[in-house]
């Protein structure tokens, strides 16, 4: 099939050939990807596209890390979430109130230049929470390609107030240029060189979206979908529902390990995917333990408590297991 490509495409073809920065190469390849018409005569281009961009990001965050700036954000605590989103949505009070971190916060568009960093608790676990610059902030390309392509979760953040679906549309566009699509359940088969990503909607200043008009669009459109939630980082509201969310989302479990005999330490526990097995949680705990685990008592998801189990049990969270080996 012809690719059928457009005189635009040519012409940001050239502007990358004439580029000389990262960030100069990667907006050329990302208007050649916008522009490029989306079938399957042009697969391969598209991938091909996509790889250049994740290696010219890659390259340079290389070139700036043995210099003296480091693109990548380095995973603490149980999971990475970044809080994505046009200018003056509300992600640097989000980040501030849900974790000790206190980053500028101001009324005027892209404070924020380079990502900030928290922990934020959520009962006996810490996850790390990055507040980035605006998406369509240019300058901020090589953060977003290299953060928001290993991130382990995506939360949109829009403002309720103004016109909040198209702000997502927006956000998904940004993505889908730097080759980040929604990782949805059931969804056909992705392009050839995408990053599909868990992804979720968090809809702020709900205190003034008063008649709740915001949040019904956003709901209707993207509820079944990626999932909405309604908060008001100024005022806290519904921030505790948010946390349990951000966990389901992140779609892993916590497991507590313990060796016969010894007490069960609650505040510690083994970070594991969703539907993890008993041999898992050994592997997890030390790669020996795997192959010479005999059999595991668990408490929570057995028959009953202190049943005996192989290692195939499918965990739930929360779960107490003995291993022995
Ligand atoms: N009323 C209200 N105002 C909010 C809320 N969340 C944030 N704001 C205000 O919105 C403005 C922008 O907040 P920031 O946290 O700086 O927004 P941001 O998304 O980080 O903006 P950039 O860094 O420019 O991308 C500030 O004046 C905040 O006080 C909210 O839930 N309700
Ligand atoms: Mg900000």
């Amino acid at each position: 099939m012809p690719a059928n490509l457009t005189p635009q495409y040519f012409e940001a073809e050239k502007r990358f050939k004439n580029a000389v920065t990262p960030e100069e190469k990667i907006q050329a390849l990302e208007a050649m990807l916008a522009v490029m018409p989306k079938h399957k005569g042009t697969d391969h281009l598209q991938a091909d596209l996509r790889r250049k961009i994740a290696r010219i990001s890659e390259e340079a965050e290389k070139k700036f890390a043995t210099s003296r700036k480091n693109f990548s954000i380095r995973k603490e605590g149980a999971s990475q979430i970044a809080l994505v989103g046009l200018p003056n949505t509300g992600k640097s009070l989000l980040l501030s109130t849900l974790t000790n971190v206190i980053p500028e916060i101001a009324d005027y568009p892209f404070t924020t230049k380079t990502p900030n960093v928290g922990m934020m608790p959520f009962e006996n676990i810490q996850i790390q929470i990055i507040d980035m610059p605006a998406i369509n902030m240019y300058e901020s390309r090589i953060w977003a390609n290299t953060i928001l392509r290993n991130a382990d979760l995506l939360a949109l953040v829009v403002d309720l107030t103004e016109n909040p679906c198209r702000q997502v549309e927006t956000i998904l566009q940004e993505l889908d240029k730097m080759g980040i699509v929604p990782d949805l359940a059931g969804a056909a088969e992705q392009a050839p060189g995408t990053r599909p990503r868990k992804m979720f909607v968090i809809g702020n200043l709900s205190d003034i979206d008063l008649d709740g008009e915001g949040y019904r669009a956003l709901s209707e459109k993207y509820g079944q979908s990626l999932g909405v939630i309604e908060v008001s980082a100024d005022e806290k509201h519904n921030l505790e529902e948010l946390k349990r969310q951000i966990f389901a989302h992140l779609g892993i479990i916590r497991v507590h390990t313990k060796s016969p005999g010894a007490r069960v330490d609650l505040s510690d526990p083994v970070i594991l995917k969703k539907d993890s097995t008993i041999k898992d949680a050994a592997e997890a705990v030390h790669k020996d333990f795997a192959y010479k685990l005999r059999y595991a008592v668990v408490w929570g998801s057995g028959k009953f408590d202190g049943q005996r189990v192989g290692p195939e049990h499918v965990l739930k969270d929360n779960d107490i297991v003995e291993l022995h080996i």
